[in-house]
């Protein structure tokens, strides 16, 4: 299998620029998926869970049958975990069917949760994703689009058919948050990490957070992810700590001490966002396990914009930074078991947007997804998805979930009233973890913008296993059906013209119906000015591109933490440094 990411890359390469037999391609690469879900461990736990108020007497009862510790129980109101990654990719992860990262403690937790193949952010960039979790409401509606610091109108510098869109760029505070409603409720709430949902007077703080560690206006760690940290949320550690663990600590102490109340604790990894810092250990460890595998003649593709698209999941920065968060969790999962709260609190665990194949440090590859963060293609928005309810059930569920159920689902399997004015976006997902069936609906996304990773001005509609995404620079569509080509590499939009239709009329009319703001032409656009750009990404930018992460494997690469995609980090007191497990002195 070591040669699996090559010959993924071949094919999806090659699906891409000879369009001759693209559906074989995508056949087999489903095929591949199906063999990677297949590995996921399924083992089953008998966990008891008291869902209180929403649980018939009939339910109770089985449920308490047997179960010593149940009254006990009975008296306390479920805990909640979020765990957020941030840029993280639907195969991130070993349990969702990397080869190269290793994921231990997060496939520990996919193996007793539902873990929902086609779970989807909100966005297919950070902010609008995360404001989505927090009200249950699509960014369109709130006009949160893009993430907060994007320029837009007349700022926008980039050459460009259109201007992006106008947005809201700090977390409405006339919503009521996931963490307001938890508060009122009564429970002790919690946030660390990463927010990126405004400035002073829109921090975690105010928005529902009794307790906020290290989170503030910025998309990225200011100094990096070893301390000293430069976060004004958060003090520093002993020169050299790692920025996950620590986050990991902080949440797993928070439980620790409120292990006796009803807790919401949400931890927001900065992980894996740029910029790509690990260890020299674990750059060592993941750079030796590239260099073991056959060597691609190519990392990159270029799939219609201006950004290369990586084909490879061989970075060795990146693995270790998805080694360290999965090291992060496995704290918090402990410390739920040494609690002994790990069968009375839900844990929830997904990504803001998908992995970064292109644009910024260009660090993985979604495959056999197409794209990555903040493209439009599911690369970009389909994301791991995991919700271990203990005494609800596991396994795989491949009906299609978004972000905005997170909301009324955590209320509703905590027992807690739905809030059905605010997370207007969303459904509970109980049914689906009994085993039943929701209601069909549609999703939409829209994104009026220009991704900093190739993502075009777009809104997509999902209906049933199809997928339209209407362009705004030219009002073309392409329509994909998803249960036979998830690689999208098939665009029906001509020939089932009928759907094609209908489709894009429901997104249009649901466009109108949120008031969604809407991308401008840009009056300075240079079409020549694109072409030279186009021409000069094929030729040098491409070639620089492929030499620059050829060069990570070199044994004789030299970290350079200043440099645009980073370096590691070395903790000069030890010869083994940082982030890992067994090497951590914290
Ligand atoms: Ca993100």
């Amino acid at each position: 299998m070591k040669d699996e990411p090559v010959s993924w890359t071949t094919g999806f390469a090659l699906s891409i620029f000879c369009r001759t037999e693209p559906m074989t391609v995508s056949f087999r690469l489903a095929g591949r998926t199906l063999v990677s879900s297949l590995v996921m461990v399924l083992c089953f736990q008998g966990c008891l869970w008291l869902t209180l108020a929403s649980a018939t007497a009939a339910e109770l009862a089985a449920n308490l049958q047997g179960q010593e510790q149940g009254q006990a129980l009975a008296n306390k109101l479920p805990n909640v975990v979020l765990i957020l990654a941030d840029d993280l990719g639907w195969r991130d992860l070993a349990c969702t069917g990397s080869t190269f990262y290793e994921t231990p403690n997060l496939d520990r937790l996919a193996a007793k949760s539902m873990r929902f193949t086609q779970g989807y952010a909100a966005c297919q960039v950070c902010s609008p994703s995360r404001a989505a979790i927090m009200t249950g409401k699509f960014p369109a509606r709130m006009k949160t689009t893009d993430w907060f610091g994007a320029a837009a109108g007349v700022e926008w510098k980039r050459n460009t058919k259109l201007l992006p869109a106008s947005y809201v760029a700090q977390l409405p505070l006339q919503d009521v948050t996931l963490a307001e409603a938890f508060r009122s409720s009564g429970y002790r709430t919690f946030f660390a990490g990463k927010w990126h949902l405004g400035g002073a007077g829109s921090f975690p703080e105010d928005h529902g957070f009794d307790v906020n560690i290290g989170g503030h206006h910025r998309g990225s760690p200011p100094s990096g992810f070893f301390s000293p940290y430069g976060n004004p949320k958060m003090t520093d550690g002993p020169a050299g700590e790692s920025l996950p663990i620590r986050l990991g600590q902080e949440t797993a102490g928070f439980i620790k001490q409120n292990s006796d109340r009803p807790f919401f604790a949400m931890l927001s990894f900065y992980s894996v966002h740029a910029p790509l810092q690990t260890s020299k250990s674990l750059w060592e460890k993941y750079r030796e396990k590239a260099a073991s595998l056959q060597q691609p003649d190519r990392r990159f593709i270029i799939d219609r914009t201006l950004q290369p698209v990586r084909q490879v999941q061989d970075h060795p920065l990146y693995a270790g930074m998805v080694q360290a968060m999965d090291e992060a969790v496995g704290l918090v999962l402990k410390q739920l078991e040494d609690s002994g709260l790990e069968n009375h609190t839900i844990v929830v665990f997904t990504s803001d947007n998908g992995g970064v194949s292109a644009g910024d440090g260009v660090a993985t590859s979604n495959l056999p997804l197409r794209g990555g963060k903040g493209r439009q293609w599911e690369g970009g928005i389909r994301e791991p998805f995991f919700i271990w309810a203990p005494g609800f059930k596991q396994g795989e569920c491949s009906t299609p979930v978004i972000a905005t159920d997170l909301f009324p689902t955590l209320l509703d399997l905590t027992g807690l009233q739905l809030l059905s004015q605010q997370h207007v976006d969303g459904v509970s997902l109980r049914p689906l973890l009994e085993r039943n069936k929701i209601a069909d609906r549609d999703l939409y996304w829209h994104y009026p913008h220009y991704g900093n990773q190739g993502g075009e001005p777009s809104a997509i509609i999902r209906r049933g296993d199809l997928k339209l995404i209407y362009y705004f620079e030219d009002k073309r569509s392409e329509l994909y059906d998803l249960n036979i080509d998830p690689s999208e590499m098939f665009d029906f939009a001509n020939d089932r013209k009928a759907e094609s239709d209908e489709l894009r009329v429901a997104l249009l009319n649901w466009l109108q119906e949120v008031e969604a703001n809407m991308p401008t032409t840009n009056p300075n656009y240079d079409p020549e000015g694109w072409a030279d750009e186009m021409e000069k990404l094929k030729t040098v930018r491409l070639m620089n591109l492929e030499r620059q992460h050829a060069g990570f494997l070199d044994p004789k690469f030299q970290p350079n933490a200043k440099s645009e995609n980073g370096g590691w980090w070395d903790q000069p007191s030890r010869s083994s440094s940082g982030v890992s497990g067994e090497n951590s002195e914290k």
